[in-house]
């Protein structure tokens, strides 16, 4: 179970945020209001949530998920394979000094964003992206295995991050899409197949055995109630044209 989050409130400058996505510009003020609903989802789960400060130094800030992988026993701060978002770490660690006592950080000539990573248990997979490599995943990895967690690498073809295309939703549930659907890596667990034409709500996430889900993909909220989860939808238009998805949003332990 989860009891906290951290998220961080969008700076005006997100309008200018990474983008493959073209859907225009977001609407900053509409992303402010679903930000707030964003956070009132994750408190209806039981989390208290730690709100940053915009920061309008880093457009990308609001996806709070990329920069800092959270476990059970430390904190690791990633180096994000994006340049313009690799001053967003500095913010982070300070933060988290006030939740871990065991942070590491990622290093040089690897490169890590915990989009990449998706944790099932005491294993973490680790997706092979443009914003991850090999080395940053083998650091996370030596670092897991320090504490007697592990982790394996993914290669992805056609997503942003690992966890553009799957999400965990505990009890051997995974949520894929696309090219994860016939990947040898998953096949073990009891898989819940989306839509192509939902490929977006892929991203959604397990919250204390509700998932909250992006509003306006039916097929998928039912898919995914079908197993037995209630679920909370949430408007997150705004941050789908940054190529952002509801994990992106926040830091959930
Ligand atoms: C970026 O390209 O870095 C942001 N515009 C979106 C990051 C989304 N994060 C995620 O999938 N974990």
């Amino acid at each position: 179970m989860f009891t906290k989050a951290i998220v961080r409130t969008p700076a005006p400058s997100m309008v200018n945020g990474l983008t493959s996505a073209q859907l225009g510009k977001p609407d900053y003020n509409l992303a402010i209001k679903q930000h707030a609903e964003y956070i009132k989802a994750l408190e209806s789960c039981g989390l208290d949530v730690i709100c940053l400060d915009a920061d309008p130094d880093f457009p990308d800030s609001t996806f709070v998920e990329d920069v800092a992988l959270l476990t059970a026993n430390s904190a690791i701060i990633t180096n994000p394979g994006a340049l313009s978002r690799r001053g967003e770490v500095k913010g982070m660690r300070a933060i988290l000094d006030d939740y871990y006592t065991q942070i590491y950080a990622i290093q040089s000539p690897g490169t890590l964003e915990a989009g990449d990573v998706m944790m099932v248990g005491t294993h973490f997979y680790i997706g092979l992206s443009e914003r991850t490599n090999r080395n940053g995943a083998e650091q996370l990895i030596a670092n897991l295995e320090s504490y007697e967690l592990s982790g394996s690498v993914v290669e992805l073809k056609d997503v942003l991050h690992l966890k553009t295309g799957v999400a965990y939703l505990e009890h051997n549930n995974l949520v894929a899409c696309g090219e994860f659907l016939s990947h040898p890596d998953f096949q073990e667990f009891n898989l819940i197949p989306i839509d192509a034409t939902e490929s977006y709500a892929a991203n959604c996430i397990w919250v204390n055995d509700t998932v909250l889900v992006p509003l306006g993909f039916p097929k998928t909220r039912e898919a995914i109630r079908s197993v037995g989860y209630q679920t909370v939808e949430i408007d997150v238009s705004e941050f789908q044209k940054l190529d952002g998805g509801l994990s992106c949003l926040s830091l959930r332990f």
